[in-house]
Formats: C-alpha cells, sequence, structure tokens
C-alpha cells in the first residue's frame, strides 16, 4: 500500500465530532431500516474525478496537487495512479469505484497497443481489489473527448467514429467483466446535435439504437451479468442530446427495444439542467422499474452549468434517500461521486474532505428519510388525498372497464367533487421537522 495521505484512515466520531477527517453521521455498521448504511448508501469514488481531474475552468489552468502523478503518459505513471487511488479508498472507506477506459490508461497509436496497456492496468486493479476488498461499481468507455467523436460517436455521420467507438466498449466491457463489475453505463456524451440544420435525427438515433443492441449482444456472448445503465443528460457538451432526461430516455428504450436491458443512472446535477428535480427524475424512474443507480453531486441551480459539486445538503439527500427507500434500496447500484472538488480545494486531503462531506451528507439524509418514513404522515396523507378512487366506480374506470356514457349517466348523480387543500406547506414542514429532529 502507497503512502500519499497522511491519514490512517477515516472513523466515526459523531455529531459532536470538530475532527475534519471524522465521519460525523456516516456510521457503516449502524442499522437504518434494519440495514446497515454501507448497504444502503453503497459510496463509489469516481477515478476521473480523483485521479485525472487537474481542477481547471475554461479561464485557469490546473491547481490539483497530485505529489504521485508526474503528468506523463507513461505505464508507470497510470500505475502510481492506480496505487494512490485505492490507498485514498481504502482510507476513506469507500467500497465501490467506477472508471472510463481512457481514466485508467491512455490511448497509444493502435487499438492493440491501447488495449496492451489497458490490460497492464486492470491486471493491477484486479489485485488490488482482492487486497482491499474494493468493488468496480461500474465501468465504462470515454466516447467524448477524443477529436473523433466531435460529431458524435455511436451518432456520428461518419462510419469510422463508430466502429472505434464500438471498439472501446468491446473492450471496456470485457475489462468491467474481468473485474467482476456490477454495472456499465452509457453515457451518451456527444451523441447529440449542434444544429438540426446538418443533422438526421432519425438516422442518428437508429444509430445510437443499434450501438446500444451490439453492446446487449457482446454482454451475452462474454457472460457479463452486470446491469446495463443510461445515464441521462439534456446538454454539454451538445446542445441536445437524444438521452436528455429519464422520460426521454423510457421512450427511447421502449421504442427501439432495449428497456428490458437497461436501467437509468441518475444524476442530480443532470435533472437540474433538465429542469427538474432529482426527485422528479428518480421516482419516474422507480415508477418504470428503471432506477439503477445514482451519481451523487449538486449543482447551482442558478449558474447553469454543470459543476459537479459534492453533495453536501441535506434537503436534497433526503429527497435522494426517501425515492432510494421507497425502491427497497440499490441492487447492483450505488451512490458514486461524480463530483469534483472546487478548484481552490486543490490539496489531495481535499479529496477525503470533499468524500467525508458528501457521506456524510447522504447518511444524514438516509436517517431523517428513514424518519419521515417511520413518522407516516406524509405517507398516510398522500393515500387519503386519492381515497375517493378507493371505490368501485374508481376500481372500474382504473380497470379499463367503464364507458364514457356511463360516467356521463353517472356524473349525474354522483356527488360534486369536494376539493380537500393539497397542504403542501404542512408537508414541508413536517420533512423540516425531521430535518431538524431525527
Ligand atoms: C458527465 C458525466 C459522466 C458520466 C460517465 O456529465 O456525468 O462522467 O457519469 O461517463
Ligand atoms: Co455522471
Amino acid at each position: 500500500m502507497s503512502d500519499f495521505f497522511p491519514v490512517s484512515g477515516i472513523a466515526y466520531e459523531g455529531p459532536k465530532s470538530d475532527n475534519p477527517l471524522a465521519f460525523k453521521f456516516y456510521d457503516a455498521d449502524a442499522l437504518v431500516e434494519g440495514k446497515p448504511m454501507s448497504g444502503h448508501l453503497r459510496f463509489a469514488a469516481a477515478y476521473w474525478h480523483c485521479m485525472r481531474n487537474p481542477l481547471s475552468d475554461p479561464f485557469g489552468e490546473g491547481t490539483a496537487l497530485m505529489p504521485w502523478d508526474d503528468g506523463s503518459d507513461t505505464l508507470d505513471n497510470a500505475l502510481r495512479r492506480v496505487e494512490a487511488f485505492f490507498e485514498f479508498l481504502e482510507k476513506c472507506r469507500i467500497p465501490f469505484y467506477c472508471f472510463h477506459d481512457r481514466d485508467i490508461s491512455p490511448e497509444r497509436g493502435t487499438i492493440a497497443e491501447t488495449e496492451k496497456d489497458l490490460d497492464k492496468v486492470v491486471e493491477r486493479l484486479g489485485i488490488l481489489q482482492g487486497e482491499t476488498g474494493r468493488k468496480l461499481l461500474w465501468g465504462t468507455a470515454n466516447l467524448f473527448t477524443h477529436r473523433r467523436y466531435a460529431q458524435g460517436a455511436a451518432t456520428s455521420p461518419e462510419l469510422g467514429a463508430f466502429l472505434q467507438a464500438a471498439a472501446q466498449v468491446k473492450k471496456a466491457l470485457e475489462v468491467t467483466h474481468a473485474l467482476g463489475g456490477e454495472g456499465y453505463t452509457f453515457w451518451g456524451g456527444r451523441e447529440g446535435y449542434a444544429t438540426l440544420l446538418n443533422t438526421d435525427q432519425k438516422r442518428e438515433r437508429e444509430q445510437l439504437a443499434a450501438f446500444l443492441h451490439l453492446a446487449v449482444d457482446h454482454k451475452k456472448t462474454i457472460g457479463f451479468k452486470g446491469q446495463f445503465y443510461i445515464e441521462p443528460k439534456p446538454q454539454e457538451p451538445t446542445t441536445h442530446q437524444y438521452d436528455s432526461d429519464a422520460e426521454a430516455c423510457l421512450n427511447f428504450l421502449r421504442e427501439f427495444h432495449l428497456l428490458e436491458h437497461f436501467k437509468l443512472n441518475l444524476e442530480t446535477n443532470h435533472a437540474t439542467l433538465a429542469g427538474h428535480t432529482m426527485r422528479h427524475e428518480m421516482r419516474t424512474a422507480r415508477e418504470a422499474g428503471a432506477l439503477g443507480s445514482v451519481d451523487a453531486n449538486q449543482g447551482t441551480a442558478h449558474c447553469g452549468w454543470d459543476t459537479d459539486e459534492f453533495p453536501t445538503d441535506v434537503a436534497l439527500t433526503t429527497q435522494i434517500m426517501l425515492e432510494l427507500l421507497a425502491m427497497g434500496g440499490f441492487t447492483t447500484g450505488g451512490l458514486n461521486f461524480d463530483a469534483k472538488r472546487r478548484r481552490d480545494s486543490f490539496d489531495p486531503m481535499d479529496l477525503f474532505h470533499s468524500h467525508i462531506a458528501g457521506m456524510d451528507a447522504f447518511a444524514r439524509g438516509l436517517q431523517v428519510a428513514a424518519a419521515l418514513r417511520a413518522d407516516g404522515r406524509i405517507a398516510r396523507f398522500v393515500e387519503a388525498r386519492y381515497s375517493s378512487w378507493e371505490s368501485d366506480l374508481g376500481r372500474k374506470i382504473m380497470a379499463s372497464a367503464a364507458t364514457l356514457s356511463e360516467l356521463h349517466s353517472e356524473a349525474q348523480t354522483h356527488p360534486m367533487p369536494e376539493l380537500k387543500p393539497g397542504r403542501q406547506e404542512v408537508l414541508e414542514g413536517i420533512v423540516n421537522q425531521a430535518l431538524a429532529t431525527a
């Protein structure tokens, strides 16, 4: 084990602790609704943000201090990052991780050379997984950075770009499988358009569907049992992305007969960019049986950029945990911190500070969500609100057994509806009560 981070390991010290390198709320083994916190939350760290994000912005260079990284694209440097990353995962008590192929190993001149180095890094990842008990939540391929994907990967007007993307996904699926990955994510980084003036939208959507079917077939060929995810995002980088939000993804998957093979990996800041709350996106996916995993972060609502901040807002994490608990918890998914430290949080120890803040916010959100469920007032209110439907007529309508003519005659004798107040503010007050007292 390397020794890049001057800390022995992050422990739970409780809500009164003033130690910045301790958990205040995340007590991995503490039971909530009969299950350990670690099992509810299934935290993952993102290789790209932890190891490959220099913390640059459009106006300035990177600031991150990474004493393990000499800035070269050598295999040695790639392997040193792996050591630093696993040291971080283990010391920060993060059980899972996620990566893109190009995060862990650089692209070389040919596919064969690229895959040779990738295999060496994957071998080391596998060894460190075994030694530390860390696991791969999901893998993915970077189909958005290279110049060849400027006009799309699967949706490119150039067949050659599609081929390169297919080759990358084939290999990324195989290494994810080799590492025992519990899932594989498709984020359509460049799968969209800048202008319809030059775009055949119908063809591009069909190309994307063909691409995903190829991946489904290859998954079967290699015997990979992990879950496939689509990660919605409405824009940035393209003006319009085909996977813009949960509804658009579900529609796409249904249209092209892919829904049985995919769930959604929902990211909070992407929901914000789509003009939705994260809870809306989660509710939508959950009700379609397609809520798979979460990329945990938060944005600045009035900013309009995917700022990928660490999730520290407990009101927000409470909403997320309410949906997860309602689903019965993750199966293959988890809470992946697709989040980057601010540019001036450049110290290596800020990797710990930021993840601790996110883990504590989710642990606290879990406690508050469980308290709201135990309290039961909100659930009872919602149930009572629809009670008029619990009648013979209500059931008949919902079973598609009624006719409009029948309802026309029923309406003439049925009492006029007596609307009951929606009590939004009362319900918000109950949430605040739990935030303060749970
Ligand atoms: C981009 C984003 C990606 C995906 C994986 O906004 O969220 O990092 O999570 O490709
Ligand atoms: Co993401």
